[in-house]
C-alpha cells in the first residue's frame, strides 16, 4: 500500500506573512520609497523580492521596478502604489501585498529666483522705444513675466547704477550679516558684530550705512576678479584711529599690504594712502568726522584719487590689481582698522571719468526714488516728455507654482528731449 503521504522535514514550515509590508517614503515624483518587509514566520532563512504595482484605481506591476527601493515617476502621478514582497524558504513561498500610498502628487516646484538682472535695451530719449529683458531666472517651469518701468529720481544710486558698477553695495540692511550686491554679482558678509542701520552718507536719500568700530568690525567680498584697469568708490566718515594693532591709518577696504586704501589719521593731516605701487598719497586732506566720496581708479597706466567730486592726485604706474577676496573696513584684521561709517562703496570694471565721478558726487543730495508709469506694464516702453532729466527702470516679476519674485533692471542713462 502506498506510504502516507510525504511531509516536510520535521519542523520546516513555508514562509507565512503575520505583518504586512509597508512603504517609506513620500508619494511625489521625484521622491524615493522604500520597502520595508513586514513581519513573517517560517523556517530561516527566507529570502525577499519586491514588485512595485501602480493602482489606478486596480493594480497591475510596474515593469522592472523589482527591488526594495522605487523612485516615483511621472506616469505614476494621480495613482497609489503598493509592493509586493515575496518570501521565500527551502519549503515554499507566499506574497504579502502593502497598503496603497497616498495619491501620487507632482515634484515639489521651487520658486523663481534671478540670476541676472534684466537688461533695458534703447536709447533713453523721448520717442524712442526702449525694450526690457526678462533677465536670467531658475525656479521650476513654466514661468510667466510681468512688467512694470518707473520712472526715478537722479539721486546718488541711480546715477551709480547708470554707470554700471560690476557691484554696487549700499550696506542699507538694517539687520542680517549680507550686504546686497545691487548688481545681484557678489553679496558681502557683515562680521564681527558691525553696527548697521546708521545714518548714511547721501543727504537726498534715507539709505543707512555700516558703523565700525575699529577694533574688529569689518565686511568681507568674494574676489571680484577684476583683471584689468579698475574703480574703487565709497564714502567714509572717519571718527577717529583704528583701536586694533597700530594706529595712525584707518583702512577703507585692502587685502593685503600692497592691496589697500588707508586713511591717514594722524601724521599727514588726513591724506589717502595706497601703496600697489610705492606710496601714492592724495594731494587733499579729508577732515574727520564728516563725510567724504572717496574714488581711486586705475586706468592700466595711471592711479588717481578723486575726493568730493574732485581730482586729489595721480601717479603714473602699471602695478595694481584688485583681484583677491577683500575685506572693507580692513585689509587683514591686524591693525590700521576703520573706526567710523563707512557707505555705498562701489566697483567698477575700468576707470571712471572725472565727468562721472563729479556727476556721482553732485548727485548726493537727489532722491533716487522711483515712481511706477502708469499702464507701463509691458516689455517696451518709449519715453514721453514728462520722462526728461529723469532716468528709467523696469521691473520684470516672475511667477511659477511655487511663487513670485522680483528683478528691477539698473537705470537707463537720464531721458533726453
Ligand atoms: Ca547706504
Amino acid at each position: 500500500t502506498p506510504t502516507a503521504k510525504v511531509t516536510t522535514g520535521s519542523g520546516s514550515t513555508p514562509p507565512v506573512n503575520t505583518g504586512v509590508p509597508t512603504i517609506g517614503g513620500s508619494a511625489q515624483v521625484g521622491q524615493t520609497l522604500t520597502a520595508a518587509n513586514g513581519t513573517w514566520t517560517g523556517t530561516a532563512p527566507i529570502s525577499y523580492t519586491y514588485q512595485w504595482n501602480r493602482c489606478s484605481p486596480g493594480c497591475a506591476a510596474i515593469p522592472g521596478a523589482t527591488t526594495g527601493t522605487y523612485t516615483v515617476v511621472s506616469a505614476d502621478l494621480g495613482a497609489t502604489l503598493t509592493v509586493s514582497v515575496k518570501g521565500t524558504n527551502s519549503v515554499g513561498n507566499a506574497t504579502a501585498t502593502s497598503a496603497q500610498t497616498a495619491t501620487v502628487t507632482s515634484a515639489s516646484a521651487s520658486p523663481p529666483v534671478n540670476t541676472a538682472l534684466p537688461a533695458v535695451t534703447g536709447t533713453a530719449q523721448v520717442g524712442q522705444q526702449l525694450s526690457v529683458g526678462n533677465g536670467t531666472w531658475t525656479g521650476t517651469a513654466p514661468i510667466s513675466y510681468s512688467y512694470q518701468w518707473k520712472r526715478c529720481g537722479s539721486g546718488y544710486a541711480s546715477t551709480v547704477s547708470a554707470d554700471n558698477p560690476l557691484s554696487y553695495w549700499r550696506l542699507g540692511e538694517a539687520s542680517g550679516t549680507t550686504a546686497a550686491d545691487q548688481q545681484n554679482r557678489n553679496a558681502g558678509t557683515y562680521l564681527n558684530g558691525i553696527t548697521l542701520g546708521a545714518a548714511g552718507a547721501l543727504t537726498g536719500d534715507t539709505d543707512t550705512a555700516a558703523s565700525f568700530d575699529g577694533s574688529n568690525d569689518a565686511v568681507s567680498f568674494a574676489n571680484p576678479a577684476l583683471t584689468g584697469p579698475f574703480s574703487i568708490e565709497l564714502w567714509g566718515f572717519l571718527t577717529g584711529p583704528g583701536s586694533t594693532g597700530a594706529t595712525g591709518y584707518a583702512t577703507l577696504l585692502g587685502y593685503d599690504y600692497t592691496h589697500r586704501i588707508l586713511w591717514d589719521t594722524s601724521g599727514t593731516g588726513g591724506k589717502l594712502l595706497t601703496q600697489f605701487d610705492g606710496s601714492f598719497f592724495s594731494t587733499v586732506n579729508l577732515s574727520k568726522n564728516a563725510w567724504h566720496h572717496i574714488v581711486y581708479s586705475w586706468d592700466g597706466t595711471t592711479e588717481r584719487f578723486y575726493i568730493d567730486g574732485a581730482a586729489a592726485g595721480s601717479h603714473a604706474t602699471t602695478k595694481p590689481a584688485w583681484n583677491a577676496p577683500f575685506t572693507l573696513g580692513s585689509y587683514d584684521g591686524s591693525d590700521y582698522l576703520f573706526k567710523g561709517r563707512l557707505d555705498e562703496p562701489a566697483l567698477y570694471n575700468g576707470a571712471l571719468t572725472p565727468t562721472q565721478i563729479t556727476n556721482h558726487y553732485a548727485a548726493r543730495t537727489g532722491s533716487s526714488s522711483c515712481t511706477p508709469i502708469s499702464g507701463a506694464t509691458t516689455n517696451t516702453y518709449t519715453p514721453v516728455a514728462a520722462d526728461t532729466g529723469n532716468t528709467l527702470t523696469a521691473t520684470v516679476t516672475a511667477t511659477n507654482s511655487a511663487g513670485t519674485a522680483n528683478a528691477t533692471s539698473t537705470p537707463t542713462a537720464k531721458v533726453t528731449p
